[in-house]
Formats: C-alpha cells, sequence, structure tokens
C-alpha cells in the first residue's frame, strides 16, 4: 500500500513539510487563531489557503519602517459559480461590516472578500457557513472550485449535467479533515447538501492503490496535492470555461434523447510562469480521451492519484500537472492513469468546435423563466458615485431572492426570473446606472484584469485599477486608424501567474516592471489556441506607438471577419514586427507631435532597423527614445 505521507527521504519544498506537520490542516491556525496579534506566521498563512484564506496587506499603505496594514481575503467555493441568494445577501453585508466594502467576483466563478482583519476571520468565516457557503478549499494544493458554464438552460440537459458533475467532482475531491469545522465552527458540522451516493461510494473505492485507507484523507493522504489543481466541466461547443486552461476539463456528451453517455477528457493545461525561467510555461490542456458516465469518478481518481504520487514535491515552480504531462509526454501519461484506472481510456469522440460565450443580456432559460447576465467591470461589485451595482443587486436579491452564478468572466447571472417581474428588475437596475450589455464598451465586456494592486502581494503592475484608462486609450486609437465598433479580446494581469488568463487572449498585457507590460498576441477570440509573446517589455506609456501599427497592418491585410486574434496568428511575428519598425505614425503627428528629418550613417540606420524589428517598434521611436536617453544622460554629467 501507498504510504500517508511521502517518504522522510525524499527531497521536498518547505510547504511539504508544512502539510506534513500540520496535523491536518489543523496547526499552527487553530492556536495562532487565538492569539491577540494582527497577523499570521509564515506556517499558517500556508495552510490558510486550505481554508479558503489569503493574508495580505493593503500595499497602498505601506510605509518604511512600519509594520504593514494586514488584512485577509477570503474566497468562496461554489461549483459552477453557484451563490444562493441568502450568501450573496450575507456577503454583501460581510463585506460592508468587515471588509473593504466590495466584493469581487472571480474568473473562476467565486467571490472574493478583501480586507477583513485577523480578530474577524472566524467570525466571518462562520457566517458564510452559516448562510450555506463555505471557503474550504477554495485555495490551497488540492482541488480547486470547479467551473462550469454558468447558463441556465432547462430545454439543454447537457448544461444541467455539466452543473451536476462540477458539483459532484467537487463533493469528491473535497478535503475531508475535520480542521475546517473545528477551528471556524467549533466542532459545528455545517448543514450541506447531501452528497450523491455515488460520490460516497467512489471516496471509497480503492481502484487500485487511488486512495489510503489510514488518515483523514481518503482521496489525497496527509500530504495533500504537490500544488493547486484546477477542473471545468462543460458542454459540447461552449468554451465559457476556458477549458484549455484546466488541470483536467471533462466535456459532456448526451445521446440524442439528452441521457448522459459519457465524458470527453481534456487535461495538462496550466498558465502560471514566471518571468525570465524558461522552464517554466503556458501550456494548453491536450486531448486524452473518453469515459464511460458510469466510470467518471474513478477516472478522476485515477488522474488526481497520478499527479499526487508523481507530481514534483521538491520544486513548486515544476510542480503543476502540465509540467508532468509535459515531461512524460501524453502517452506515458495515459497509461500511467489507466493504471490507477484499471482499464484503457476510450478515444475521443467528436466534438463541435467550441466558443466563447458570455451569456450577459436577458434571455428565456427554457421552461418560461428568463434569466439575465449582468456586465461587472474586472468583477468588482460596488458601489462608485452614479454607478450603484452593489446597491442593486442587494435591492434585487432582498425583493426576489433569485439563485445566482458568477461566471468565468467575472460577471454575473441572475436565474430562474418570473418574466412577470423582469421589468422591476430592469428598473432597478436602470435607477442604479447598470449598462445593459449592448450599451458597454465591446472592449470591456471582453476583457478582464486580475486585482493587482494593492491586495496581491505578488503584483508586479496595476491590473484592475489600470485597465479602464487602458482600454480608453485603446477605443481613441482604434477610432482614430479606422477601425471604429472593432473589438477583441483583451487581458490584463499584474504578474505573470496569469490570474485572468492573458494567454488567452487576443491582446494579453502581462505585468514585467513597473508601468511596464510584456505583450502577448495571437490567440483565437474563443481561447482555443495559447498566445505568443510579441514583446517582452513595453512601458504602458508608449501604448499607442506600439499597438497604431499592428493596427493598421490589422486593417489592410486581414481577411473578410479575420479577428484580430487571428491575424496576427496568420501573419506571424516577423512581418508583424517589421511592418512596425516601417511604420510611420500617423496618429502622433495629427495629435500635433511635430517630426522632424534626421540623418543617420547607413550603418547605424541598419542597426536601428534591426533592433526596431526585433522589438517591434517604429524606428522613428526607437531613434527618439535612444537620443532622449543620450540627452538625459549628457545633462546629467553636465
Ligand atoms: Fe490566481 C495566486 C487571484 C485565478 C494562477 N491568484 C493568486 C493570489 C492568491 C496571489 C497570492 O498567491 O498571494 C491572487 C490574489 C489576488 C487578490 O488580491 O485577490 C490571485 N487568481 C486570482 C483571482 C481572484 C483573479 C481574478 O481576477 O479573479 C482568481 C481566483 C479564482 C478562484 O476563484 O479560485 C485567480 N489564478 C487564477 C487563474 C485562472 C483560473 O484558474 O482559471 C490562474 C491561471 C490558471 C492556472 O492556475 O494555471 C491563476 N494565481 C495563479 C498562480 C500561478 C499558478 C502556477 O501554476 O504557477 C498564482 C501563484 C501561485 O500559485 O504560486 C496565483
Ligand atoms: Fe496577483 Fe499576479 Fe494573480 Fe494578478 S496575476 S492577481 S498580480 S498573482
Amino acid at each position: 500500500m501507498l504510504p500517508t505521507s511521502i517518504p522522510a527521504t525524499a527531497k521536498v519544498s518547505k510547504v511539504e513539510g508544512i502539510k506534513q506537520r500540520s496535523h491536518g490542516l489543523r496547526e499552527p491556525v487553530a492556536t495562532e487563531l487565538l492569539q491577540d496579534t494582527t497577523h499570521f506566521s509564515e506556517d499558517a498563512i500556508q495552510l490558510l489557503k486550505f481554508h479558503g484564506s489569503y493574508q495580505q496587506d493593503n500595499r497602498d499603505n505601506r510605509v518604511k519602517g512600519q509594520e504593514k496594514d494586514y488584512q485577509m481575503m477570503l474566497r468562496t467555493r461554489n461549483p459552477g459559480g453557484f451563490i444562493p441568494p441568502e450568501l450573496y445577501l450575507a456577503l454583501d453585508q460581510l463585506a460592508d461590516e468587515y471588509g473593504n466594502g466590495t466584493i469581487r467576483a472571480t474568473t473562476r466563478q467565486g467571490f472574493q472578500l478583501h480586507g477583513v482583519l485577523k480578530k474577524n476571520l472566524k467570525t466571518v468565516i462562520a457566517a458564510i457557513v452559516h448562510h450555506m457557503g463555505s471557503t474550504l478549499g477554495a485555495c490551497g494544493d488540492l482541488n480547486r472550485n470547479v467551473m462550469a458554464p454558468p447558463a441556465p438552460y432547462k430545454h439543454r440537459p447537457e448544461y444541467d449535467l455539466a452543473w451536476e458533475y462540477a458539483n459532484n467532482i467537487a463533493d469528491l475531491l473535497t478535503p475531508q479533515t475535520g480542521a475546517y469545522y473545528e477551528i471556524w465552527l467549533d466542532g459545528e458540522k455545517a448543514i450541506s447538501a447531501e452528497e450523491h451516493p455515488d460520490v460516497v461510494a467512489a471516496r471509497q473505492r480503492n481502484g487500485n492503490r487511488t486512495i489510503f485507507h489510514d488518515g483523514e484523507e481518503p482521496i489525497y493522504g496527509m500530504q495533500y496535492m504537490p500544488r493547486k489543481f484546477k477542473c471545468a466541466v462543460t458542454v459540447p461547443g461552449d468554451n465559457s470555461v476556458d477549458l484549455f486552461s484546466q488541470d483536467v476539463s471533462l466535456v459532456v456528451l448526451t445521446n440524442k434523447k439528452g441521457e448522459l453517455q459519457g465524458f470527453n477528457l481534456y487535461a495538462g493545461g496550466g498558465l502560471g510562469r514566471t518571468h525570465n525561467k524558461e522552464e517554466t510555461f503556458v501550456r494548453a490542456a491536450d486531448p486524452i480521451g473518453y469515459v464511460e458516465k458510469a466510470d467518471v469518478y474513478d477516472l478522476v481518481k485515477a488522474i488526481v492519484a497520478t499527479q499526487r504520487d508523481y507530481g514534483d514535491r521538491a520544486d513548486r515552480r515544476h510542480a503543476r500537472m502540465k509540467y508532468l504531462i509535459n515531461d512524460w509526454g501524453v502517452e506515458k501519461f495515459r497509461t500511467k492513469v489507466e493504471e490507477y484506472f484499471g482499464k484503457p481510456i476510450q478515444p475521443l469522440q467528436p466534438l463541435p468546435a467550441f466558443k466563447y460565450l458570455d451569456f450577459l443580456g436577458w434571455h428565456e432559460q427554457g421552461d418560461g423563466n428568463v434569466f439575465l447576465g449582468i456586465s461587472v467591470e474586472n468583477g468588482r461589485v460596488k458601489d462608485d458615485g452614479a454607478f450603484q451595482l452593489k446597491t442593486a443587486l442587494r435591492e434585487i436579491e432582498q425583493k426576489f431572492a433569485l439563485p445566482m452564478r458568477v461566471t468565468p468572466h467575472q460577471n454575473i447571472l441572475l436565474y430562474d426570473i418570473d418574466p412577470a417581474h423582469q421589468p422591476a428588475i430592469q428598473a432597478i437596475l436602470t435607477r442604479c446606472g447598470i449598462k445593459s450589455e449592448t450599451d458597454i464598451d465591446t472592449l470591456v465586456r471582453y476583457s478582464m484584469a486580475c486585482p493587482a494592486m494593492p491586495t496581491c502581494g505578488l503584483a508586479i503592475t496595476e491590473s484592475e485599477r489600470a485597465l479602464p484608462g487602458v482600454l480608453q486609450r485603446i477605443r481613441n486609437l482604434l477610432d482614430q486608424v479606422g477601425l471604429k465598433d472593432e473589438h477583441f479580446v483583451i487581458r490584463m494581469t499584474g504578474c505573470p501567474n496569469g490570474c485572468s488568463r492573458p494567454y488567452l487572449a487576443e491582446l494579453g498585457f502581462v505585468g514585467q516592471s513597473f508601468e511596464a507590460y510584456q505583450l502577448w498576441l495571437g490567440a483565437d477570440p474563443h481561447q482555443t489556441r495559447l498566445a505568443q509573446v510579441y514583446m517582452e517589455k513595453m512601458s504602458i506609456h508608449d501604448l499607442e506607438v506600439t499597438l497604431e501599427p499592428l493596427l493598421v497592418m490589422f486593417k489592410q491585410q486581414r481577411q473578410r471577419h479575420e479577428s484580430f486574434g487571428d491575424f496576427c496568428h496568420r501573419i506571424g511575428f516577423d512581418q508583424l514586427r517589421q511592418f512596425s519598425a516601417q511604420y510611420s505614425s500617423r496618429i502622433a503627428t495629427a495629435n500635433g507631435r511635430i517630426r522632424r528629418r534626421i540623418g543617420v550613417r547607413d550603418e547605424v540606420y541598419t542597426e536601428l532597423k534591426a533592433i526596431a524589428t526585433t522589438q517591434g517598434i517604429p524606428m522613428s521611436e526607437l531613434a527618439t527614445r535612444a537620443i532622449e536617453a543620450y540627452v538625459e544622460r549628457m545633462k546629467g554629467e553636465g
């Protein structure tokens, strides 16, 4: 039998030791929670993640020599984005009473509260659990929130099945330790929905050493996973969950009568990377095969066991399952999973092309009721001047008690709405300044940014606070180059970890250094192909000068209905860079910047052209920057 912990002789990362010593995720969290301090120790911080909380500090308030402004972030675990009305109202109140007054919809369909003080953490977690919510397993080295398309189509059984299996897989992989209830609820077991009997049976069934018989965690073992683990369940043709970015994606397959037959399986996606470390990379999930419905839990357990037993526990930068699949190759991975599974995985079933769907606006849901998708810019539910989204949602939930789904694009969907209530709900939204999906700029509609500053400890640049201004500048530029009404998928992050999935955007900004971003281009509008890095470092001040030539070339050379991402992919970066290098800005001139001619020697011209081509910026801009730098240095010396 496999051991419940990895051998003491194995070289492991620090976090492995913390998990091993934690006594099932209990200590030192339980002890430190009782202490009258502003923050937790490093060991407790690592364990708190499993309980759904991160220790952060407000980086806007950092003062040299003073203690940081410590605060906790809390993240909900709600498969398929489901939030019952009583939970939403509780979160709304908790955000005001204990948080920073906002609620944030995440890219994995959860909600986050920011700004909770350590002394209030227990009260807030207990309140979430008492209102039908949970934060257990929202973060940490285990299965994260399981995603599913948020659409509540009652006449399309595959959508309902995606919800059901997202829920069941989440239950199957929920940590079994009693630590959560002991610490946050003084041992009181929460009233939660009954687990499906198939899930309970699968957790106990030891198909080929997939489970441990001693210890509290049959599937994970007491070391849990080597790293975070992410799953999604979707339906054919619906890529609202960004399925190629997940460790495991299942696609529901039904027969003509809408009865479940089985699932197509994809595995090995992941987006986290580190700048200047080539050994870390983004990876799209590979197709693995097909599994009958009766075997799906055993297959999920087999994949978890493979990553659990063979994933890298020494180097956390190499610990995600994508590296295991990459190092082994898909064939070896499939064979190893089959050993735990006990039978061959069948070939993939044919599927239609995947499309990105956002479900915004009012729609029939197929049973006489309607649903409403509301665009939430970068997921931030707040009241801000005339824009009163937080007030609007609270009022709607208080009056109509509607079930809610957080979408994978940081939006909110309300459903099971009696059509008779539609006018009243629309009136609340209009009164509170909430624009409909057709009134917001399409660039905003199809964009996402991660939180970054001031809460994220890993942020290098701004993201959520910067993106609105950046989108406005891109909109102005599009108008100026004659691409009015054009839109494409834009995503921004404050560091290379990829939380808003920028590597699957047609235009991705990835925080690089102060006020500078890597530029990623060439993904398709439906997120089925990864982008590539086009520019290592672009000062945000050079946004227009960098994008203008690309957009002009796109306008001149695009094919009919070709999107910006597809165009960049077809043309190739060499051509984009060459065009950019030779391009002379029309916008800058039109905006009143006078351009003067200066002659340079032939060899300087050749070198300048080569550098401009590599960097993908106009030669005139490069020459200006070089001269500016020289003049500055001269001034300094003089
Ligand atoms: Fe993330 C770490 C926010 C989705 C990859 N992520 C973080 C932390 C907790 C920073 C930290 O470790 O201290 C961020 C908290 C910021 C804050 O102030 O709230 C953070 N991640 C988020 C959210 C809130 C972004 C958002 O705009 O919504 C998303 C929460 C989802 C949820 O409800 O569970 C979020 N993070 C993602 C995604 C997208 C996804 O899962 O679909 C990714 C890329 C996909 C992937 O995992 O490969 C992602 N986050 C990371 C990574 C890099 C992981 C890696 O494999 O290297 C980190 C850093 C780490 O784990 O070491 C990270
Ligand atoms: Fe923080 Fe980086 Fe994730 Fe943005 S991408 S939330 S900066 S970890």
